[in-house]
């Protein structure tokens, strides 16, 4: 099924010297056959990173995850492509760091994570989150349009 997901790519990806990094994951994106459908570059505030991870704050990491995401840049995609929600969290690899050593060396986090918390990119986790995320950082953009960037897949 086509679907459309959030691609965050964070702080410490985006920030230069490693500007590169960014280009060679986009890349990588592009030759794993997704559409870019809409990218903004910006920098959240302390308020706004809390309010994307709300779901997370009763966890002892989420004062460093909101002092992370807020620390500089970050590069906003919305990705579009048949399973794109399993497909770019799978690019992605795991949360954590240690378990990118043994199972996952070949992922996004596997080469460019720095720690749990900085694990350079981030992906809606279901159906649901992708919508509420794309909606958050993309308000004028129309869900329903969906279709329109299926087409352009298959004609
Ligand atoms: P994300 O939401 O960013 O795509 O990551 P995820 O689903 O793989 O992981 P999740 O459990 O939703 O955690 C959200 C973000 O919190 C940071 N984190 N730090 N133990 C730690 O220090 C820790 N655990 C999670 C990461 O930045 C993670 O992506
Ligand atoms: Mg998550």
């Amino acid at each position: 099924m086509f679907q459309l997901t959030l691609c965050i790519l964070k702080p410490d990806i985006v920030r230069s010297p490693h500007l590169f990094n960014v280009r060679e994951i986009i890349t990588l994106i592009l030759k794993r056959q997704f559409i870019f459908v809409k990218s903004k570059r910006l920098q959240l505030r302390r308020e706004r990173a809390g309010e994307f991870y709300r779901e997370h704050q009763e966890k002892f990491f989420y004062s460093r995850l909101v002092h992370y995401m807020s620390c500089g840049p970050i590069s906003c995609h919305i990705l579009g492509r048949e399973n794109a929600i399993k497909e770019w969290r799978s690019m992605l690899g795991p949360t954590k760091v240690y378990k990118t050593i043994f199972e996952a060396e070949n992922t996004i986090r596997g080469q460019h994570g720095v720690t749990d918390t900085r694990n350079c990119g981030h992906g809606s986790d279901s159906v649901e989150t992708a919508q509420r995320e794309i909606n958050f950082f993309f308000p004028e953009f129309d869900i329903q349009s969906l279709s329109k960037y299926e087409n352009m897949l298959t004609n």
